[in-house]
């Protein structure tokens, strides 16, 4: 296995489909987090009008509707205006009626400090008396919430509605294994550790005693490096790194990030050469595809249903508008992990236009485009034929190689997310036929946004 004495005669080289790698982005602590233009107001004597412009601001603020039996209202800022900004005005229009706030919430407090400072201009006089409690619109994430403190820097999961999903699934009914055809991962790192048993480890070929699985590969205990034809598949780049763990971070175990699937194993299928490491060859992607279909099926209970990703094609970012023509080695081996039951996501390029992209466009592979955070199609995205999902791609947050946290953009980062889904589908359903997946990829779109 492993012979790359054919790869002059279809060599295609692949290229990573991500972004410059960004900073670290801020952090926010999630259950501070609230409906920013929004505010919560109980009067003693509702205003008449729904709709006020406070005077010397040009705020306006707007009655939305009656929220519970409590008497309380949902108030809303004009042009998207903060809570931080409108308080004082709010609280003026309580105090320039001769009433006062009887409670203010200590989170809208500290926004904007005590409301005792207020100066004589802050009291402009304003109809109508407004009373008892301001307090801030909290925006909590709906669903089953991790404990992974990192989890509000990671908008995508908010965004595919993982907590949702969570509440019904999290990995844990039926094993199912991720395939990282990649730059490789780093298995030292907190979050994909083989200690906390997220890499899946050979029970057939321990370290040293040779081959005792017979397959051609010493020692592939964590993977392998088919690029560099060893046992060692530790990330190169980064790439590889924060593509697993976007998909199936060590999650709910009180430490930085969570994964989509919280419990689905990695299996770190290294394609990119430590000498370079910015190119593959369809060689090595054919090898590891075949490998993964074969591990799949030897160690079917350890392994359970296998998905691969590959957040790689052609073109690559630096050759967008060439044509790749397609590779039939390439091909059969996307048809024969079909055939097992393998399912095979990849990532549509990025590109920003809707030429074809391999693998993704290849019949059978789930091709997955990236959306930014205001959830429209995000600028670098491919698009049109062979994409057939979107997920979250602008500036996602996880796993950095050597340890630590760091955010990226790209398709690269889409489709594990898209793998990881389908794994959580496949954690219930193990039994899911090659038809009823592609059914249920459709039906991701809806459940998972992706
Ligand atoms: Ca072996
Ligand atoms: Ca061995
Ligand atoms: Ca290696
Ligand atoms: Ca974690």
């Amino acid at each position: 296995m492993g012979d790359r004495g054919n790869t002059a005669a279809w060599e295609k080289k692949k290229f990573l489909l991500s972004l410059v790698p960004l900073s670290l982005i801020p952090l926010f602590p999630l259950f501070g987090a609230y409906v920013p233009d929004e505010i919560l107001i109980k009067w003693s004597e509702a205003p008449a009008a729904s709709t006020w412009t406070i005077p010397g601001t040009g705020i306006a603020i707007f009655r939305v509707k009656t929220v519970g039996t409590g008497g309380w209202e949902l108030w809303k800022l004009a042009d998207h205006k903060k809570v931080e900004t409108a308080l004082p005005y709010v609280a003026a229009m309580a105090m320039g009626s001769g009433l006062h706030l009887s409670f203010v919430s200590s989170d809208l407090r500290a926004a904007k400090g005590s409301l005792q400072q207020m100066t004589n201009e802050d009291l402009t006089p304003l109809p109508p008396a407004i009373t008892a409690y301001a307090t801030n619109d909290y925006r909590y994430p709906f669903g089953r919430v991790p404990n992974d403190p990192m989890i509000a820097s990671q908008w995508h999961l908010d965004a595919i509605r993982a907590y949702a999903g969570w509440d019904f699934e999290v990995g844990a009914s039926n094993p199912v294994t991720i395939a990282v055809i990649d730059t490789g991962v780093d298995i030292t790192h907190v979050e994909l550790s083989s200690g906390t048993g997220k890499i899946w480890t050979n029970p057939g070929d321990p370290p040293g005693g040779g081959d005792q699985d017979a397959n051609g590969k010493t020692d592939d205990c964590a993977g392998w490096d088919f690029a560099d034809e060893d046992g060692d598949a530790r990330d190169c780049l980064g790439h590889g790194t924060l593509v697993a763990s976007v998909a199936a971070a060590s999650t709910d175990n009180g430490t930085g990030v969570a994964g989509v699937n919280w419990k689905a194993k990695i299996l770190p299928l290294k394609i990119f050469p430590d000498s370079g490491c910015n190119t593959a060859d369809s060689a090595d992607i054919v090898a590891a595809i075949d490998y993964a279909v074969w591990l799949s099926t030897a160690y079917v209970s350890s392994i359970g249903r296998m998905v691969i990703n590959m957040s790689l094609g052609c073109p690559g970012a630096g050759e967008c508008g060439s044509v790749c023509s397609d590779n039939d080695a390439e091909k059969d081996a996307i048809s024969r992990a079909l055939a097992h039951g393998v399912l095979v996501v990849a990532a549509k390029g990025n590109c920003g236009d809707s030429l074809r992209v391999v693998p993704s466009d290849y019949s059978g592979v789930i091709g997955v485009g990236a959306v930014n955070r205001t959830d429209s199609l995000a600028s670098f995205s491919n698009y049109g034929s062979g994409a057939d999902l979107v997920a979250p791609g602008s500036e996602i947050f996880g796993a950095a190689k050597g340890g630590g946290y760091s955010a990226n953009s790209g398709t690269s980062f889409s489709a594990p997310q898209a793998a990881a889904a389908a794994g959580l589908i496949l954690s219930v359903l193990p039994a899911a036929t090659k038809a009823f997946q592609v059914n249920e990829a459709g039906a991701l779109r809806h459940s998972f946004r992706l």
